[in-house]
């Protein structure tokens, strides 16, 4: 194998690709072979490795350098080429608005990507980085840019969000970390403690193939620090650092990572005002168990309710392993187990819009203070204060970030049989089906129906996987 990707790594590729591969799993499979291609020592002038799929890259190693580096030819998304000029802003945004408030995204977010989609945020994009990206010809719409491979994103085998890490030149590039963003400005952390207000560099928008977002929360970066003569600080993120640990779903047909780089998840929810809704929560412990951060279910408002009356639900989670902690920010009950959660690690709240998870955050640690909002007395659902994910340094150790609530969230470029997987209370029976591809849906001799039928498993738990294999959450979300 090594031998034929040597000779002719061009060829292979063409052969691979055309085998027939194309969903999100053959993408998988196709990165790993770009990344053997690349790792066997391929330094062919010729040799040309292409994802077709989606016509959005063309990785063409060109030349090897030290430390993994090579000239990687690039293509421009296909939404450059729409130069429509936008004359409609307010139309616009009120659409974006209406619309984000029904699939529970962020309103500046999706403000901000109707912007990227028309183009419009180009000219400032490359004014700040100085590199043009438009042009007339299809020779221009490509790229070559010097960078490392890097392909898979963590261990569970995702995507990465960016194929290509750039090269950066070091004596001018620092680390920082992504408070927060807003707009296209991502305000970054230095090592020193310093906030830089940073433009994105132009590239990294080409290389970020599928993402709403292409610098979110938590991000690593290296960027170019300015200090203006007013003493403003600017910068522009250069790279963005392989993510581990990222929180993503799907919004408007792409990728929206919520935050990066986090090891563990307060799936924050509440006992009433607003209703629990046990089907967001299998989910977001999915997303989870997707990408290796430990998940804690946290049941907020416990003084509106009876403890006793939680019970089952709890019962149903301690099956799947998952730590459930039932407390109430008001009455400051189980706040120090929640704090003890959080002491050095770097965690992300996240759960419904009202839930108190900002309320949770302050009181935990009273120097955040966080803006907290009331909850609709119509119809008891929150009013969405929280408005950007925030990256926060809590006073006792460790970061937490911050998010705004989500209605919906739906995952992101999932494989129906890997769900099963993620299901932890439903593993100890998959292997006791009679047919091995059971996807225990309507099979004869599922183990996984039986347990049901005789109280082993959690109907409502079954239910939730089955909408979530068939694509149909979006429903059921409409009856919880
Ligand atoms: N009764 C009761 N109310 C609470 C408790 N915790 C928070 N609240 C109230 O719940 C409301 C919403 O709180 P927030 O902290 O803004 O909720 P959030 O989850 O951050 O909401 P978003 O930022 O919109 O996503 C506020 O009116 C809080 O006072 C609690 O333990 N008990
Ligand atoms: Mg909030
Ligand atoms: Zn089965």
């Amino acid at each position: 194998m090594e031998i034929i990707l040597r000779r002719n790594a061009a060829n292979v590729c063409a052969l691979i690709n055309d085998a027939g591969f194309s969903g999100a799993n053959d993408e998988r499979r196709w990165f790993a072979i770009c990344a053997l291609v690349n790792n066997a020592g391929f330094d062919d002038n010729n040799g040309t490795s292409e994802r077709r799929n989606d016509g959005e890259f063309d990785l063409s190693a060109k030349k090897r350098k030290g430390g993994g580096s090579a000239k990687i030819r690039v293509d421009f998304k296909r939404n450059r080429n729409d130069r429509t000029r936008v004359v409609d802003w307010t139309r616009r945004y009120n659409e974006n608005r209406d619309a984000a408030e029904t699939s529970g995204g962020d309103v500046d977010d999706d403000y901000n990507d109707s912007a990227r989609f028309n183009g419009s945020a180009n000219a400032v994009d490359d004014a700040s980085s100085g590199e043009r990206v438009v042009g007339k010809s299809e020779a221009t719409r490509r790229r070559t840019v010097v960078g490392t491979f890097v392909g898979a994103e963590n261990p569970s085998g995702e995507v990465g969000d960016f194929a290509v890490l750039p090269d950066v030149d070091l004596s001018v590039c620092r680390k920082g970390r992504v408070l927060r963003v807003h707009g296209l400005v991502s305000y970054v952390e230095d090592e020193e403690g310093r906030v830089y207000s940073c433009a994105t560099r132009r590239i990294l928008k080409t290389l970020s193939t599928n993402q709403r977002q292409v610098v979110v929360a938590g991000d690593r970066v290296y960027f170019r620090d300015a200090q203006l003569p007013d003493g403003r600080l600017e910068g522009v993120v250069e790279r963005v650092e392989p993510r581990r640990g990222t929180l993503s779903r799907t919004s408007w047909k792409r990728k929206h990572v919520v935050v990066a780089n986090v090891e563990q998840a307060l799936i924050v929810t509440s006992a009433a005002e607003p209703r629990l809704k046990p089907n967001l929560i299998d989910r977001l412990l999915v997303t989870c168990e997707r990408s290796g951060i430990k998940p804690v279910i946290c049941i907020n408002k416990i003084d509106l309710v009876d403890p006793a009356s939680l019970q089952p639900l709890v019962g149903v989670y301690a099956k799947t392993g998952c730590k459930t902690v039932l407390f109430s920010a008001k009455t400051g009950f189980n706040l120090d187990r929640l704090r003890r959660l959080l002491v050095g690690k770097e965690s992300v709240v996240v759960g419904q819009s009202g839930v108190g998870k900002s309320s949770a955050l302050n009181a935990i640690d009273p120097s955040l203070n966080l803006r907290v909002g009331e909850v609709s007395r119509e119809n008891h659902k929150g009013k969405h204060t929280t408005t950007t994910a925030r990256l926060l340094k809590l006073s006792f150790g460790g970061y937490v970030v911050d998010t705004p609530g989500i209605r919906q969230f739906m995952l992101w470029d999932f494989d129906p049989d890997e769900v099963v997987g993620y299901y932890r209370d439903l593993r100890p029976y998959e292997n006791l089906c009679k047919f091995p591809d059971c996807a225990h849906i309507c099979e004869a001799s599922c183990a996984v129906k039986d347990a049901v039928a005789d109280g082993r498993l959690d109907a409502r738990r079954y239910e939730s996987y089955l909408a979530l294999r068939s694509g149909e959450m979006e429903k059921m979300d409409k009856l919880e």
